[in-house]
């Protein structure tokens, strides 16, 4: 350690300090004013870059793997995860997310297992799908958001003979963070929770309160996750019907909700729609964002670069980046932690005044498998 630079204010002669520095060393304190790293940053700075990835190469990888990577067990799940290249190799989207393209083909079984972090599903392509969430068959199609809440079994069963595509968001990284995460297999009888009578249990369930609100939820914060499991795309589609007849902004936003407490559908993360119909005004949040294409074609101006997007794409908006939607019409699936900085008392959002430069078109090159900035 340089004393000299350390030393400025310091009244020891340099025997006493590098003696005081050997001491913290051996300790293992480090003195705040050594360290170099900027702690307190006026605004986020997330290690995460903003990225898309397209479903164009996605689909046909994904399809490789199911011809040539059995689901079972030890893999458990036939997952590509979004591997956010900010994090050094980390297998997450942003900081605090996993997202992920999950893929089962005809006839096939993911095992039932459940683990502390929690999960939403938004389902793509196929049909022919069902997740048993602790006992209650959900059957998945496209548009639909399924939850798992963290500790409920879970296992995927195919019966059909399509491939099936779907969109996975997990807290894992979080939960991680916290290093609370625990895990569990099934413990048997069979690979699998044994096959219900009941099917779509919780959305038959009367279950008062309403299933969406205008971005975003105002409710309690709920430590509870919604005990309604299944959010189906008829019913979606339709309250973005009623809202965007309601008003001429170019992005309808509508929040997925626990219909019990009015929060968010998991304690962890949040889940909206967004209903694009034009050129959405430029916003910054705290707090991490991954973007499911569903429908249309468009483009997101993100931090100035320019992503251009079809349906099954996927991007993300890490924190404090300024973003703003551009479509003729187009529904975006975003998935959020702002539930967590709500209970902080730290969520912060902040409309800019003018649409953002555009500086960049982000491209990623097939060839190279590098993104770059055209
Ligand atoms: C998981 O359990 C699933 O159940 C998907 O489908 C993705 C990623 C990390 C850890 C557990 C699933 C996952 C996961």
């Amino acid at each position: 350690m340089n004393i000299a630079e350390t030393s400025a204010f310091a009244v020891g002669s340099d025997g006493e300090l590098g003696a005081l520095y050997e001491g913290l060393e051996a300790a293992e304190l480090q003195p705040l004013w050594t360290i170099t790293e900027e702690l307190l940053t006026p605004t986020p700075r997330p290690a995460a870059v903003p990225w898309l990835w397209t479903f164009s190469t996605m689909k046909p990888l994904a399809r490789e793997a199911i011809r040539l990577v059995p689901v079972g067990r030890g893999g458990e799940r036939r997952v590509l995860a979004l591997r956010n290249p900010g994090l050094g190799g980390r297998p997450y989207a942003v900081g605090t997310l996993w997202g992920a393209l999950q893929c089962l083909g005809p006839r096939e079984v993911a095992p039932a297992h459940r683990h502390t972090p929690g999960a939403v599903r938004f389902v793509l392509e196929g049909e022919g799908v069902w997740t048993t969430v602790d006992g209650d068959a959900c059957v998945m199609r496209p548009g639909d958001l399924i939850l798992t809440p963290s500790m409920q079994w879970h296992d995927h069963t195919n019966s059909g003979d399509q491939e099936m595509f779907w969109f996975d968001g997990l807290d894992l990284p979080m939960v991680q963070a916290m290093d609370g995460v625990f895990f569990e297999r099934w413990p048997g009888p069979g690979e699998s929770q044994p096959r219900p009578a009941e099917r779509n249990a919780s959305a038959a369930r009367r279950v008062e309160g309403p299933r969406y609100t205008d971005d975003a939820v105002t409710g309690p914060l709920s430590p509870q996750p919604s005990q309604l499991l299944i959010y189906r795309w008829p019913e979606t589609a339709a309250e973005l019907e009623r809202r965007g007849r309601k008003s001429d902004d170019p992005l309808v936003t509508i929040e997925y909700t626990n219909p019990r407490t009015g929060s968010s559908v998991l304690p962890t993360m949040a889940c909206a729609l967004h209903r694009v119909r034009g050129h959405s005004q430029a916003v910054r949040r705290a707090g991490n964002a991954v973007y499911v294409v569903f429908s249309g074609q468009g483009a997101s101006v993100i931090d100035g670069q320019r992503f251009s997007w079809r349906p099954g794409d996927m991007f993300v908006v890490p924190s404090w980046s300024a973003v703003e939607h551009i479509a003729t019409q187009a529904d975006l699936f975003v998935l959020s932690d702002e539930p967590v900085l709500r209970a902080l008392g730290i969520a912060r959002r902040q409309v800019l005044p003018e649409p953002q430069q555009v500086t960049g078109e982000f491209h990623r090159s097939p060839r190279s498998g590098e993104g770059e900035i055209r």
